[in-house]
């Protein structure tokens, strides 16, 4: 029974319902009441965390009621919503959004003002939700941006990680992990204590007939973990519009079976149960672009799955339509292959409780799903044992065997003289053990499949999925290159050139069409304009100085050129070229001339990013910059020409301080490897010009800024294949300038040569799968070429400025208009005059 306030009495209700405040005034009583009230402090022991915890409070308050007028008007329209199902949402922080998107940060700034705070150092005090490990995570934050500011009824669902991704602290040299304990004090949440699902695990199945004689499956036994909702507000950006991210946390179930040990006096063992439950939603695996195979992560995964359909078929279910009508009503989005079991559940769901005959279930099904793919590396393509799965999921693994029998038998029909097409396409691979090929089961429970670049899409097309593509027909498979939200990654990363463009467009329209950037190119001549747009770069790069000096002690001239590469440190993503072309350049320094030293352009090369802690290599290339940067700052021959700087533990907030202070930042991956990218549109966005290869989203910056505004080097996608068949047949000898490095390393310039051994050997004698001495050459003469542009101030500074205005493609409010038109079939909420 809902609990529903009869009409007579909503009059008091209404009179006192919460009023989202807009006053100075009205803030500061909120903060102060929160300090004296839920704080239990006072303006005698108000420190600057408490000051955070009051003003976030205070928004959170501003945002809850949002947040239910949303939901209100979202259930009254009763359109089609939007699942975004995702095992990372990398939100970051999020106070100063929420002050941005509701368009009062001026407010609060002067209301903390008066009671004593500067309102920098109380945002910086908030601790970032980093439940993520890197592009694809953030991705999901940007779209939820997005989504609520297009306002479009949408939901996020993922886990609430007890441990978001760890800590990196660099000690001696190389990564330690600490745990990120992250839920001590989070305003951003409500615990939904009240909504719950049971989600079941093991077990068996057991065939019964009903009473008209039909065949079900009971899955019985087992154990069961309880998922329990806990919600997070997504403001939209001016608009009313606040959406929700749903996240369960697992707990043991509170059931008879418990209470029963309880009684018997096992204790010890209940209180075991209790944890082994909570184990599932404890931590984010720190994988990227990496499986593994672990049983916990597929809990993981089943856990989110069922507990996300769940609660979407229980709101299918109050709107009373009838089965069919549910891919009318509702869209998922399936955020790479980790929610693939959503298929399979909801399969099992129309099967075996809605009592629906397999073919109506399975079409409902397939007109519900879109899956994006989001790389082509073999090792992050998730497979699962089939006895794991068996064990763990029983009845989930005989419906995957009914949809490959189904599937497989129409492409027999269809293909009668391809003798392998079967066993190529099955979702089993009959390896030992079997495995379950998620990305082939995604694909045939969805309507579409998506890259995340044209390149990529491509690709997909053509390598890992081609058979599907014959099989499916070309239509299944689309392109939506990924995009970022302005509103963090230029108004709150960056106010002052936010502040400058608004000046000259005369408002920040442009933080909600950012095509209208490219009015800029008109005032690319303005004198004032220049001056500011320069002084603003060089600010930033001060700010980011300062964090240097602060966390390295090294002291670097902001008048440097600052080039960087920050992202999860991968072999593909090639951060061992960016040091190997330092050394490159430290060694050529030293062998100047002293005199001549003055001519080179004065560097600061900036590394930063979490390695995998299983990854061996990826935490040996930490080290070798570790090692570099200690030798380079230290030799007074270099000084100011060169420096190398390792920010330690790069996330969200560090993102938001590097990407505006970048004069050049580097994506190099090996051509066809990095799916998309999208810190390369953050830096263009910011005023940096990018050197990078021909991949991912860099082609498309490349076609919407100019071919003369960025610096590509490097083998093309079409040509990797068969550089490495021809090194792994011995035709490999090293690039002369790389053999230098390495003979520098290999002499100890940089510590014991034994410690890099592996990493120089994977180039060496390792067939160089990476191709970083193929690139190598190129890579040092593009870099050369940078040094030139950058002498030249004022050319640089018209690249950036067009750079910019060509870049509102990458706004991620394209794409999920996008997704919303070619996929979701999802239209807007009509916000009326509410929106004005
Ligand atoms: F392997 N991406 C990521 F495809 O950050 F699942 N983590 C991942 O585990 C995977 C992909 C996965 C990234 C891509 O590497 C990057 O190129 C892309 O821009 C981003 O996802 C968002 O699409």
């Amino acid at each position: 029974v809902e609990a529903t306030i009869p009409e007579p009495l909503r009059e008091a209700w209404r009179k006192y319902s919460a009023k989202p405040f807009t006053q100075k005034s009205e803030i500061e009583l909120e903060f102060v009441r929160h300090i004296e009230t839920t704080l239990a402090r006072s303006l005698f022991n108000c420190d600057e965390l408490a000051a955070y915890s009051g003003i976030a409070l205070a928004f959170r308050d501003r945002l809850i009621i949002e947040w239910n007028k949303t939901q209100q008007r979202q259930t009254f329209a009763d359109q089609k919503r939007i699942y975004y199902l995702s095992l990372e949402f990398l939100m970051g922080r999020a106070l100063d959004n929420a002050m941005l998107n509701v368009g009062l940060k001026d407010v609060a700034k002067e209301a903390l003002g008066d009671l004593g705070f500067r309102i920098e150092d109380v945002i910086s005090q908030e601790h970032d939700a980093a439940l993520g490990n890197g592009g694809l995570g953030r991705l999901a934050a940007c779209f939820l941006d997005s989504m609520a500011t297009l306002n479009y009824p949408a939901w996020g669902y993922g886990l609430r990680y007890r441990y978001g991704i760890f800590k990196q602290e660099i000690v001696d040299g190389y990564q330690v992990e600490i745990p990120d304990y992250w839920l001590d004090f989070n305003p951003w949440e409500f615990p939904r204590h009240d909504i719950t699902v049971n989600v079941q695990f093991y077990g068996t199945v057991n065939k019964q007939r009903d009473t008209q004689g039909r065949t079900t499956h009971i899955w019985q036994g087992g154990e069961t973990v309880q998922a329990v909702a806990y919600d997070v507000p997504i403001p939209g950006y001016g608009t009313p519009t606040t959406n929700n991210l749903r996240l369960w946390s697992s707990k043991a179930t509170s059931g008879e079976f418990n209470f029963q040990k309880f009684n018997a006096g096992d204790y010890e063992s209940a209180v075991a149960d209790e944890q082994r439950a909570e184990t599932i939603s404890a931590v984010l695996y720190p994988n990227d672009n990496l499986e593994r195979g672990k049983e916990l992560r597929l809990k993981q995964q089943y856990f989110w799955c069922a507990a996300s359909l769940y609660d979407i078929v229980r709101r299918f279910k109050k709107t009373k339509r009838a089965w069919n009508e549910f891919p009318d009503q509702v869209a998922i989005q399936l955020n790479d292959t980790h929610p693939t079991l959503a298929i399979v559940e909801l399969q099992r769901i129309l099967v075996d409780i809605e009592v629906l005959e397999w073919d109506e279930a399975w079409h409902i099904v397939t007109h519900t799903f879109g899956y994006t793919n989001h790389t082509v590396l073999p090792e992050a393509l998730e497979k699962w044992s089939v006895p794991m799965m068996q064990n763990l999921l029983p009845r989930h693994l005989q419906i995957i065997y009914d949809i490959n029998l189904f599937f497989l038998q129409s492409v027999e029909k269809r293909f009668p003289t391809d003798r392998d097409i079967l066993a190529r396409v099955s979702i089993i691979e009959e390896s030992h053990p079997k495995m379950v090929r998620m990305a082939y089961l995604a694909i045939i429970g969805s309507q579409k499949v998506n890259g995340v670049a044209e390149l990529h899409s491509d690709l997909i097309k053509t390598t890992i999925f081609k058979d599907f593509v014959d099989i499916c027909g070309p239509d299944k498979f689309t392109n939506v290159t990924n995009g970022i939200t302005p509103r963090r990654w230029l108004h709150q990363a960056n106010p002052r050139l936010s502040e400058l463009i608004a000046s000259k467009l005369g408002g920040y329209g442009f933080l909600k069409d950012l095509a209208l950037l490219e009015e800029l190119e008109d005032f690319i001549n303005d004198k004032e304009f220049r001056k500011s747009w320069v002084e603003i770069k060089l600010m930033n790069k001060t700010r980011l100085a300062k964090h240097i000096k602060e966390a390295t002690g090294y002291q670097v001239n902001p008048n440097a050129l600052f080039d960087v590469q920050v992202k999860r440190i991968h072999e593909y993503k090639r951060q061992q070229l960016n040091i190997f072309g330092v050394i490159h350049r430290y060694l050529a320094i030293k062998a100047m001339d002293p005199k001549e030293r003055a001519k080179p352009v004065p560097r600061v090369s900036i590394f930063g990013g979490k390695a995998a802690p299983g990854y061996w290599m990826a935490k040996t290339i930490i080290h070798l910059i570790n090692k570099v940067a200690s030798v380079i700052n230290n030799d007074p021959d270099v000084g100011d020409l060169l420096k190398v700087i390792f920010v330690a533990d790069y996330n969200v907030s560090k993102a938001e301080m590097i990407c505006p202070a970048s004069d050049i930042s580097e994506h190099i991956s090996t051509a066809g490897t990095e799916a998309s990218g999208t810190s390369n549109m953050k830096f263009v966005l910011n005023g940096g010009l990018i050197i990078g290869t021909c991949d991912g989203a860099n082609i498309e910056i490349t076609r919407e800024i100019g071919e003369q505004n960025i610096f590509l080097f490097g083998n093309l996608a079409e040509d990797v294949e068969e550089l490495r068949h021809r090194h792994y047949y011995g035709d490999f000898k090293l690039d002369m300038h790389l053999a230098k490095v390495f003979d520098a390393i290999k002499g100890g310039m940089f510590g014991p040569p034994d410690d890099f051994a592996a990493l120089l050997s994977s180039v060496e004698s390792h067939s160089d799968y990476y191709l970083v001495s193929d690139d190598f050459l190129s890579y040092i003469e593009t870099q050369e070429l940078v040094d030139e542009a950058f002498r030249n101030q004022d050319e640089w500074t018209d690249k950036c400025i067009t750079s910019v205005a060509r870049m509102g493609f990458f706004s991620s409010d394209r794409v999920i208009t996008e997704y919303a038109e070619s996929i979701w079939n999802v239209e807007q909420l009509d916000m009326g005059k509410e929106n004005e």
